[in-house]
């Protein structure tokens, strides 16, 4: 599939979107967005993937909103739409995908390119790259879902700071506060990310995808509700063919050959 702002490859049943706006660091506008809708189909659609790797060109991840395309006095776009139509969305999309997703975080994440990795089930991030809550420096709050994620990643005191002062928060430090989950060094962030995602690609695809939603319910789920999710979504998980692979598998005494069904 061609695009013009993004790149699109599937291999080993891998899908790895490229955002490709590399002048003004990979941020959105409407083209990019439609694009990476139409990926996002094609990848859990036709193209079957069950591991998705997201990426920048560049040296940046992504800057969020394309600013270009704003007016400064707050004409002509309905801001609300652009969030249902776009952000809101793509958020929805990821949490609910049903393969795992890696944000691959080349260079600086700012605005809803920050938000857009934490978005994902792992990020890693290379040794260089900053995170940023940029709204508050354009008199914006956080949003692409970082007033959500934010305080359930770091807690309420850093997430105040991170998005009250805009500050650029390095990879390194990120790790170390559990707002992501590795940062390496910078000529290793797609090997590490491509090795990830062939092992992801080879388990249970379907079970993968229950584990996110039971994660995100747990947070605002009491112990009894939680109980209750889990019964139910161990029963999804066991009318799947990887799980009578997996038991057969261990039985046999042999590894399990999960093929994502
Ligand atoms: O509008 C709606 O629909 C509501 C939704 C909003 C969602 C949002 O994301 S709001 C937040 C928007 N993003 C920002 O405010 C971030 C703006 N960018 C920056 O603060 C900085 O660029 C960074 C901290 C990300 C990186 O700084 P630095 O010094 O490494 O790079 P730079 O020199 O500022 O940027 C490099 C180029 O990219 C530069 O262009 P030039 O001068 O080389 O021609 C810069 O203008 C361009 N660029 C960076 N970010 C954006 C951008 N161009 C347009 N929009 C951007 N967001």
């Amino acid at each position: 599939m061609a695009f013009e702002t993004i790149r699109y490859d599937i291999a080993d049943d891998v899908a790895t979107i490229t955002l490709n706006r590399p002048d003004v660091l990979n941020s959105f506008n409407s083209a990019m967005h439609s694009e990476l809708r139409a990926a996002l189909k094609s990848a859990s659609g036709k193209d079957g993937a069950r591991a998705l790797i997201i990426s920048g060109e560049g040296r940046g991840f992504c800057a969020g909103q394309d600013l270009s395309d704003r007016d400064p006095d707050g004409g002509q776009v309905d801001f609300a739409e652009s969030l249902d139509k776009n952000y809101n969305r793509l958020v929805r999309t990821l949490r609910s995908i049903e393969m795992p997703v890696i944000c691959a975080v080349n260079g600086v994440a700012a605005g809803a390119g920050a938000n857009l990795a934490l978005c994902a089930d792992f990020v890693i991030a290379a040794r260089s790259a900053d995170f940023v809550q940029a709204f508050i420096r354009i008199g914006l709050v956080p949003d692409c879902g970082g007033s959500y994620f934010l305080p359930r990643l770091v807690g309420r005191a850093r997430a105040a700071a991170l998005a009250m002062l805009g500050d650029k928060l390095p990879a390194e430090t990120a790790a170390e506060w559990g707002l992501i989950w590795k940062c390496v060094e910078d000529d290793q962030v797609m090997d590490e990310a491509l090795g990830l995602a062939a092992r992801l690609a080879k388990q249970p695809t379907k079970a993968l995808s229950l584990i996110r939603r039971a994660l995100d319910a747990s947070i605002d789920n009491t112990l009894d509700a939680q109980l209750d999710l889990e019964r139910d979504l161990q029963v999804i998980a066991t009318k799947t063919d990887d799980f009578s692979e997996g038991v057969k598998a261990f039985i046999e005494k042999r590894p399990a050959e999960f093929k994502g069904h």
